[in-house]
């Protein structure tokens, strides 16, 4: 299980796959989300996430050359060979533990066989309070837009964070909000992710946003979420592969 050996460059990334590794998918269906034209397919989830069952996902992602990153919320699923490491950074929490807790006690485990070129941290914000990524985080959904674009401040410009991720996890966001998130950033690229189940909320969120994250739909029904790459993506005729290695 090699790293690609160029990295993906997640400034071009408008349309990724999230997928979960405590679900179950079938090689028929992994196969149409690798060569959905996506431009990558991110690993992670916030529960039920092990070493075996990330392992197990990256080897079969693998058979196919889409860049595969992992969003790693627990130090023991750590899994080397991946070609990008996204380590989400929960802005919109009390709790220390998901800012710098947790990252702390596994940089002191890890942090000298870390390849840091490949690590890319993510400025987290947790809008939707019923998912399990809020229940986990004690993340306190912001209370208007300028809250959340207060947010995106933070990662952008005080923390320098690459990316910025609106995580509505499970729900449908308010595209108002999200537009309004990005007028904050200079830097960041702005990560929506939340609900997208038609090829129309597709379009809206990348509208608003600079990438897209589709996750649940892959499991519930995955000719819509196949529809939700962006068409000059999905004909193999009008694809750029040329980044992919
Ligand atoms: C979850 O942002 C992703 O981490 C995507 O959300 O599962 O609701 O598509 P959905």
């Amino acid at each position: 299980m090699g790293t690609n050996a160029v990295k993906p460059d997640i400034t071009i990334w408008k349309h990724v796959f999230k997928l979960d590794p405590d679900k179950f998918i079938d090689d028929e269906a992994l196969e149409r989300v690798c060569l959905s034209g996506t431009d990558a397919v991110i690993v992670g989830g916030s529960s039920g996430v092990t070493y075996d069952n990330t392992a197990d996902l990256l080897s079969r992602v693998r058979r196919y050359e889409v860049p595969c990153a992992l969003e790693l919320s627990d130090a023991d699923a750590a899994v080397p060979g991946f070609d990008l490491y996204l380590i989400p950074v929960v802005l919109n929490t009390p709790d220390g533990d998901w800012i710098t807790g947790l990252h702390q006690k596994a940089l002191k485990e890890y942090g000298n066989v870390l390849d840091w070129d490949r690590v890319v941290p993510e400025g987290y914000v947790i809008l939707n309070p019923r998912s399990m990524a809020a229940r986990v985080s004690g993340a306190q959904a912001p209370a208007d837009a300028r809250d959340l674009l207060a947010y995106g401040m933070l990662a952008d410009r005080l923390f320098r964070m690459p990316i910025f991720y609106i995580e509505y996890s499970g729900s449908w966001g308010d595209m108002a909000w999200v537009r309004e998130a990005k007028t904050a950033l200079q830097n960041a690229r702005l990560f929506y992710g939340g609900g997208i189940r038609t090829p129309e909320q597709a379009l809206a969120a990348l509208d608003a946003a600079d990438t897209i994250v589709v996750g649940n739909l892959i499991y519930e029904n995955l000719p819509l979420a196949m529809a939700t790459v962006p068409e000059e993506r999905r004909n193999p005729e009008t694809r750029d592969n040329t980044w992919y290695r």
